[in-house]
């Protein structure tokens, strides 16, 4: 990499935040083409022949085993645009070997932008209710395999299911940090990655599905695609070398239009109630802000990440941590539900967020993160429900909101015995 020829002359200074002697991602399989690439000579669309990338062959390889099969894709219960966008991307390759996918999710679409992506693109996706039974229930036998994109099955409901059904693992195409040990057929996760539609942008350009501009659900799946990358980088902010020659192919494609209306999909009123009540109980420690909001409904459980991309903007404050409890009346279900994010560069928010929370009794993590954001969810287990008793309820706010400020603050401020404050 050192006499890269890639031409960067043309981005802002801003944009150039990959030093020649950065580490280049796990397999370092992003431009295997030996000629390097010379911007801004227009390039032909096409595919780019990469037959250096030994993933390339193995996943062709699966998808050719399980030709004429059906298989059940899980995204983690609250999808975001990267995961969308990168299921329904392997779905149109799965079609080419005659593999027919369903896209399932088992929680909420719930961010504005989410839904008017799903609404806009028809993008092909299936409320799976795990808990529903009789006639509502669906039929897992159908399926002869699944295949996790864009997580590693810790954050889906629906794994449980496929376990009991005896599913075997076909694919696991993730940049999380590795979570447990999952093996498949074929797994391709690359933490160093940021975006997983980078990931499956590069396996359209190596001529997995060749992406025609005459046909709509290309165009759209295109378009979903810079919207999975734009989200996950903070709109290339955080983008590398690799998401940017995934977004310069995906742009011979994408519909701006289309990606524009979706970007400006409006903040429900709910959405607007959580992040002022964020603003108002917001209290900052060593430039690290924490705001509890309390109980909201499942369906505004993506309020708490959206409250915690408005409040890291602060000045003074470099991270941010947002959470509430958030309730399912139908079906019981609680659970406090956080999101951090930082622009601390040293911070990384799955180590973080591991060590404030923690494992549960079977050792699995409350939560983890990626580069500058993270998530946790803790169930409340015993103490769900009977909330009609506003007493109870405030009570038991104020036992999670102390606890969850203890957890953070013996972090943030490690010299104060936070614990033993009253
Ligand atoms: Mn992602």
């Amino acid at each position: 990499m050192q006499n890269s020829t890639l031409d960067i002359s043309d981005l802002s200074e801003t944009d150039v935040i990959i030093p020649s002697h950065a580490p280049i991602p796990e397999g370092g399989s992003v431009i295997p083409n030996g000629n390097g690439i010379t911007a801004p000579t227009p390039t032909p669309v096409r595919a780019i022949e990469r037959p250096l990338d030994p993933r390339i062959e193995s996943l062709k390889q699966v998808l050719e085993r399980h030709r004429q099969t059906r298989q059940l894709i899980i995204l983690q219960d609250f999808p975001d645009p990267d995961a969308l966008s990168s299921a329904w991307t392997f779905k149109l390759i799965a079609e080419k070997y005659d593999i027919q996918c369903d896209i399932a999710y088992a929680g909420a679409l719930s961010h504005q932008e989410n839904i008017t992506l799903v609404r806009l693109t028809n993008l092909p996706l299936i409320r799976w209710n795990p808990q529903a039974k009789g006639k509502d229930q669906r039929d897992i036998m159908v399926y002869q395999g699944y295949i996790l994109v864009d997580n590693q099955g810790t954050t889906s409901q629906l794994l449980p299911l496929v376990h009991e059904a005896g599913l075997p693992a076909i694919a696991i195409i993730d940049h999380h940090a590795l979570q447990e040990n999952i093996t498949a057929e074929f797994t391709d996760i690359r933490p160093n990655i940021r975006a997983t539609a980078t990931i499956l942008t590069q396996y359209l350009q190596a001529g997995l599905l060749q992406l025609d501009s005459g046909k709509t659900d290309h165009v759209k799946c295109a378009t979903a695609l810079m919207h999975g990358l734009r989200s996950d980088t903070d709109c290339l902010k955080q983008a590398r070398e690799e998401d940017f020659l995934a977004a310069a192919y995906l742009s011979k494609f994408c519909d701006c239009q289309l990606l524009n209306t979706v970007l400006l999909s409006h903040r429900s009123k709910q959405v607007m109630d959580v992040i002022e009540r964020s603003l108002k109980n917001r209290s900052i420690h060593n430039n690290f802000l924490i705001a509890g909001v309390g109980y909201l409904r499942y369906e505004d459980r993506d309020a708490i990440p959206q409250a915690a991309d408005f409040l890291v903007t602060e000045e003074n404050v470099h991270t941010a941590v947002v959470y509430g409890l958030v309730h399912d009346e139908d079906e019981e279900v609680e659970l406090i539900v956080g999101s951090l994010r930082t622009t601390k560069i040293t911070l990384d928010p799955d180590e973080f967020i591991k060590e404030a929370f923690g494992q549960d009794s079977q050792g699995r993590f409350f939560g983890g993160g990626r580069s500058q954001a993270g998530g946790f969810e803790i169930p409340v287990g015993f103490l769900a429900g009977l909330n009609a008793n506003p007493e109870y309820a405030k009570l038991k706010w104020n036992v999670y909101d102390t606890q969850i400020k203890q957890k953070l603050l013996h972090l943030v401020n490690p010299k104060n015995n936070v614990l033993h404050t009253t």
